[in-house]
């Protein structure tokens, strides 16, 4: 498949996956965000690839949606288009994804990272929630994800004042998984996913939908949904290679089977 505002690099086991419209800070357009759903959706059921990663360039990640596209929408107009159903599809994206943030990660950009499952900063990230400088509020998960990774007061904080966050700050609340310096955010990303990649596919999609329902429901449910996860491993040869293997003192080979 072809696209034009996104990259998308294979680099078996893992794929990268790079937002590419420098010119506008990397603006979430419709079309890119369209492009960056498909491309998921395609990773997603590719068996040679068992981790994403989302990046941008040095000076941005993504600084939002684009206020360009959005700036004559009428709330029908909104309701209508796609997009929701777009950012919809990332959810459902079975596969470990981790995003490689340097430079603004604001409004819609943040929302996109933390959609991901892990986020790895460069030292010259910033991560914010400017809605409400230009009249709305966040759209796509930034008044209910924000404050369950950062707590209500700081997502308060974030959201009501609109200020960015640095790195470090991002690290000190909780929002990134690490802070590393800036040339090598891409590198470090590309350890993590090729180590999450390395393990059997089927224990990870299991382990992160079960980690993300957490967030959805009871912990009388989730405990329950956990165990069901858990005994269905028990029906993979992943489980059986692995178990074996440790007895055997030997390194496992998965099949993702
Ligand atoms: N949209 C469109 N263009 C943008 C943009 C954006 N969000 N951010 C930057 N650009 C463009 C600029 O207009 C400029 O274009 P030209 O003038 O060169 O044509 C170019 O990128 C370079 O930007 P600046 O000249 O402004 O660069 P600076 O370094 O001076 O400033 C900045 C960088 C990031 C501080 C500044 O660009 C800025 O404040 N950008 C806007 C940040 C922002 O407000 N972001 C939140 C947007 S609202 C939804 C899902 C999600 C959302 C909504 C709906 N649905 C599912 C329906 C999310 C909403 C948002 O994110």
């Amino acid at each position: 498949m072809e696209f034009e505002n996104i990259v998308l690099t294979k680099e078996v086991p893992i794929a990268i996956i790079q937002l590419n419209r420098p010119d506008a800070l990397n603006a979430l357009n419709h079309h890119m965000m369209t492009e960056l759903a498909a491309c998921l959706d395609q990773l997603d059921s590719d068996r040679s690839v068992n981790a994403i990663i989302i990046t941008g360039n040095e000076k941005a990640f993504a600084a939002g949606a684009d206020i360009k596209e959005m700036e004559s929408a009428g709330t029908v107009e909104m309701l209508e288009r796609d997009s929701f159903s777009v950012w919809d599809k990332m959810k459902r994206i079975g596969k470990p994804l981790i995003a490689a943030v340097n430079g603004f990660a604001l409004g819609g950009g943040c929302e996109l990272a933390m959609m991901c499952d892990i986020i790895i900063a460069g030292e010259t990230a910033k991560f914010g929630q400017p809605e409400i400088n230009i009249g709305v509020m966040p759209g796509a998960g930034g008044t209910q994800r924000l404050p369950r990774v950062v707590g209500k007061q700081k997502a308060m904080e974030m959201v009501l004042t609109g200020a960015a966050i640095n790195a470090e700050e991002a690290l000190q609340w909780g929002l990134v998984n690490k802070v590393v310096p800036a040339e090598m955010c891409l590198e470090e990303t590309k350890s993590l996913a090729r180590l999450i990649a390395s393990k059997p596919p089927l224990a990870v999609k299991l382990a992160k939908e079960s980690i993300l329902k957490a967030f959805d429901i009871s912990l009388k449910d989730g405990l329950e949904f956990e165990r069901k996860n858990f005994c269905m491993l028990f029906s993979t040869e992943d489980q059986k290679e692995g178990m074996r293997a440790f007895i055997e003192k030997r390194k496992p080979q998965w099949k993702g089977k």
